[in-house]
């Protein structure tokens, strides 16, 4: 017989390991080192196998069951499990209101209160605890009946196998997501390929094969965790009114809830929610693919009822999806400014991301061997953020008989000079310079854009009719065009043409940093071209400067060094430059900065949406300023500019009392270093 003493130590242990559990999995606040954690429950391990007659099933040493299943067995929700009626934008969202304030009759009156949080990406289950222990757990199935997948949930850290605290109802059933937070994923991938397994294709599947186990075992080795957002069967006790005060019960009593529920009044604070979340969205550790809006009163809940299979008082709005499926019509060769010639992707065109997409870049022929791309296939078409749309895979049990393969061209196809691959490149490369229409084109764009010479009124389309119409050939006869000959072009009125003029007058006066970055040198950016001037501080200084004296400046490496060589030593290059200078070109020189750059030594960090510059360019700036710009803020940050939609690293930067600046002030900042955006 167990004396009192070891049931009294039995018992203390997994109190403590209980309570670290939820500090730990549901509050996201760590308590212990986990040597302590591993010893208690090493010790409670111990005490439990010499007394057997005191061990429980929810004891925290219980997890893990001994032997696999052979099927999962059938469950019946006695409360359905429902799901979600979908809103796409805005005016879905006031016709969701409308139709609740009608059904409440209450259209005159005080806006609702909503409870919102974002919508997981997960596998929906529900809990169901007896006398505040774990009696069974279920996936959604068809919503009236799903599998016991109670071996498997048990293993997740954060599910409670008994409920903490008091006043639980005897009866609860709990519903959530199990989901697989996107840095788990990452290294269960990285784990699956370091030993040649199958990866799988997103954090969902991952998830949902994890909890399709028979042998829980497996199950207890993957990142999952469970986040709940409502009840089901409650018998024996009674809940608050509120939905959102049901979620803080939950909460204390073990389950974890999602840390970005708010409580909001009226329709569009819904708006301004969904906005927020939407910019934060990367930046949260696991997938969503929307918002969840209910209301809030559990009350007006009951009287608004369900439609078939989705409930009244609550809405899912969806983000814009950012992978589509379409078809490859064909494949064309893009020739850019450095005469790379670009495979892209012609779509039928489709709506993904927010956008409607019918071109994708397709890199190069490393990327279409990766992709196994043919003209023809089901494509996958990624688009997320601003970033330009993917092909990202192709269905290939889609592949029509008729599919071609991509054939790359052995002449440039705007000059038909001949095309070279550089040895160790991926690239393919029109030979043909400043001969190619292509080049010409992409490189007088680039001169005139805003942050290069800035021509105002010099667009795409103008370029186009100049270069065809054979008026200019490169940057520097942009000078000479005359008044007359801009009349003769299609659609050019006097006032466009003396613009025009205008505007290339007026660009004549530039800064070194400026005309540096408009010369279009390859891989030579904003940054780079400001690195320069700064470390030369004049023309001169800059193009007799040997490859050696090039990588002294902060930003240039070898290849930098090298293109920078090419350009300078080219006669043709040096005569268009010269060219320039002779039609009035001219900036003033730059007072030659000391080796020590003013931000030397300081670590920045760049979050949220910067409105005037964006956030490659503001790294650019203090890179070039001699500043390290860092992904995440610690202890060694300098400096943190944050602009609107900032989540995460600006808390952490309160939190830390690293200082925090905003665009405007970072701009007068830069201002101060002689630097313009
Ligand atoms: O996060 C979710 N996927 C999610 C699904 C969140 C919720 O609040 C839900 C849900 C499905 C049904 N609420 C209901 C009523």
């Amino acid at each position: 017989m167990p004396t009192p003493a070891v049931e009294r130590e039995i018992e203390s242990l997994r109190e403590r390991l209980d309570s670290w559990n939820y500090q730990y999995h549901v509050l996201d606040q760590p308590t212990v080192p986990d040597a302590e954690y591993d010893r208690c429950m090493q010790r409670l391990r111990e005490l439990e196998e010499a007394n057997p007659q005191l061990l429980r099933e929810d004891s925290p040493t219980q997890r893990v069951g001994a032997t696999p299943l052979e099927r999962f067995r059938q469950v019946s929700h006695e409360v359905p499990m429902l799901s979600l009626d979908n809103a796409f934008n805005e005016q879905d969202m006031l016709d969701f209101n409308r139709r609740l304030q009608d059904r409440l009759g209450a259209a005159e009156a005080e806006p609702l209160e909503f409870a919102c949080e974002p919508k997981l990406d997960g596998i929906a289950v529900s809990l169901l605890y007896r006398g505040g222990v774990l009696e069974r757990a279920a996936t959604r199935g068809d919503g009236t009946t799903g599998e016991d997948i109670t071996l498997n949930v048990r293993t997740i850290a954060s599910v409670p196998l008994r409920l903490r605290g008091t006043g639980y109802p005897d009866t609860l059933e709990v519903r959530g997501e199990i989901y697989m937070p996107r840095a788990g994923f990452e290294q269960l991938n990285a784990r699956a390929r370091a030993s040649g397994e199958k990866t799988f294709v997103n954090p969902r599947n991952a998830a949902a094969g994890s909890l399709r186990q028979l042998d829980a075992k497996i199950t207890a080795q993957r990142p999952l965790q469970m986040c709940c957002y409502s009840v089901g069967q409650v018998a024996g006790g009674v809940l608050p009114g509120r939905h959102s005060e049901v979620l803080e019960c939950l909460q204390r009593w073990g389950l974890r809830i999602n840390a970005q529920s708010k409580v909001v009044r009226g329709i569009e604070a819904c708006d301004d929610y969904y906005r927020d979340l939407a910019s934060r969205r990367q930046d949260l550790p696991y997938d969503i693919d929307g918002i969840v809006f209910k209301v809030n009163d559990l009350e007006l809940q009951r009287r608004l009822g369900f439609v078939s299979r989705a409930p009244r008082w609550a809405i899912a709005r969806k983000f814009p999806a950012q992978e589509e499926v379409t078809l490859l019509l064909d494949v064309e060769f893009q020739v850019g400014r450095t005469g790379a010639v670009t495979p892209v992707a012609r779509l039928e065109p489709v709506f993904v991301g927010g956008v409607t997409v019918s071109n994708a870049t397709l890199h190069n022929s490393d990327e279409i061997e990766r992709l196994g791309v043919r003209i023809g296939d089901t494509v996958i078409v990624r688009r997320a953020g601003d970033v330009i749309p993917q092909v990202v895979s192709v269905v290939m049990d889609r592949r029509p008989a008729n599919a071609r393969a991509i054939v790359f061209p052995d002449s440039c196809p705007v000059c038909g000079s001949e095309v070279e691959r550089a040895p160790d490149e991926a690239v393919l490369r029109c030979m043909g310079g400043l001969v190619c229409a292509a080049q010409q084109k992409a490189a007088i764009r680039h001169f005139a854009s805003r942050r290069a010479m800035d021509i105002e009124g010099l667009g795409d389309k103008l370029v186009e009719q100049l270069v065809d119409e054979g008026l200019v050939t490169n940057v520097a006869s942009l000078y000479k065009l005359q008044r007359e000959s801009l009349l003769a072009l299609e659609r050019m009125g006097e006032k466009s043409a003396d613009n025009l003029l205008a505007a290339l007058e007026a660009s004549k006066k530039t800064s070194l940093p400026r005309f540096i970055f408009a010369l279009g040198i390859r891989e030579v950016g904003e940054a780079t071209a400001l690195a320069l001037a700064r470390h030369f501080g004049n023309w001169e200084a800059l193009a007799s400067a040997s490859e050696e004296q090039l990588l002294d400046v902060s930003d240039v490496g070898p290849v930098v060094a090298d293109h920078l060589r090419q350009f300078f030593d080219s006669t043709s290059s040096m005569a268009v430059v010269n060219e320039l200078r002779a039609a009035g070109v001219s900036w003033p020189d730059i007072e030659v900065e000391s080796a020590d750059l003013p931000l030397d030594g300081q670590t920045w960090v760049v979050t949220g949406k910067l409105e005037l510059m964006g956030r490659d360019a503001a790294k650019g700036h203090l890179q070039a300023l001699g500043a390290k710009v860092a992904g995440s803020v610690s202890a060694k940050t300098t400096r943190v500019v944050a602009g609107p939609g900032a989540g995460s690293k600006l808390g952490k930067a309160r939190e830390l009392g690293v200082e925090v600046i905003d665009e405007a002030a970072f701009v007068a900042l830069l201002a101060s270093y002689g630097v313009s955006v």
